[in-house]
């Protein structure tokens, strides 16, 4: 009797778990965070260096940790690539002069050890600005279906502004996005739990998005 009441109460604890949010410095990393304290409820942990705030969403607590993405603060990564489950990728949609850079850094995140199999999602950011690069022109400058096939990553990406919140809060592509990769961490966790771990690889976009390979078209902010 009472074993099955523990059982029944650990269930409805949330599930802990720890994201990353890094990307190139200025594609909007801070202002994703913030944006995710203003739609969801969060507690900040000021005192914390880099940031870190907790969310409650769905069955999850999730701490997010912000860092930084200049020469400096990239090198302080690594340190955090244990813990993570999962990691937010962020890029500026807008800023191509800059992509190959973002080419380099996320084919040497995906295909490191200690971040192998774990569940990515990148925001395209900024789609509120003038020729910002769609979805599938990210995808096909990062050779990105080629780099989740080889490194078995399960990888979406998510068209947004961090900016511009036009859509309703269950609507937000950020939330969408972070729905996803919370459903895949804990999809990964269950295997394990199960014993049935089964290498999986993907990559999605939003249902607005045709794939790679083609001029496609999107939802404009
Ligand atoms: N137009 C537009 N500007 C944005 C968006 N997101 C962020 N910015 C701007 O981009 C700049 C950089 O944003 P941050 O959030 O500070 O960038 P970061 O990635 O945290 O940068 P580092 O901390 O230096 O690594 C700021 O001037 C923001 O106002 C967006 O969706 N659209
Ligand atoms: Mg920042």
């Amino acid at each position: 009797m009472i074993k099955a009441f523990i059982y029944i109460r650990d269930c409805d604890l949330p599930r802990n778990v720890t994201i990353i949010v890094i990307g190139l410095d200025n594609s909007g990393k801070s202002h994703l965070v913030q944006t995710f304290q203003r739609l969801i409820p969060s507690k900040m942990h000021s005192d914390m260096k880099p940031a870190m705030i907790t969310l409650l969403l769905d069955d999850y607590q999730v701490s997010v940790y912000d860092l930084n993405g200049d020469l400096k603060g990239r090198e302080k990564w690594s340190s955090y690539y244990a813990d993570a489950q999962g990691l937010v990728f962020v890029v500026d949609s807008s800023d191509l002069s800059r992509i190959q850079e973002v080419k380099i850094i996320l084919t040497r995140l995906m295909f490191d050890k200690r971040l192998s199999g774990k569940p990515i999602l990148i925001l395209a950011n900024k789609q509120d600005k003038k020729d910002a690069l769609l979805p599938c022109d990210i995808i096909e400058y990062l050779l990105l279906e080629r780099l989740v096939n080889e490194t078995k990553s399960m990888c979406r990406v998510e068209p947004c502004s961090t900016v511009k919140n036009l859509q309703k809060r269950h609507q937000q592509p950020i939330i969408i996005g972070l729905r996803w990769l919370l459903a895949a961490i804990g999809d990964q966790y269950d295997e394990r739990y199960t014993q049935q771990q089964t290498p999986s690889m993907s990559i999605s976009t939003s249902k607005n998005i045709r794939g790679s390979g083609e001029r496609c078209s999107s939802d404009r902010y």
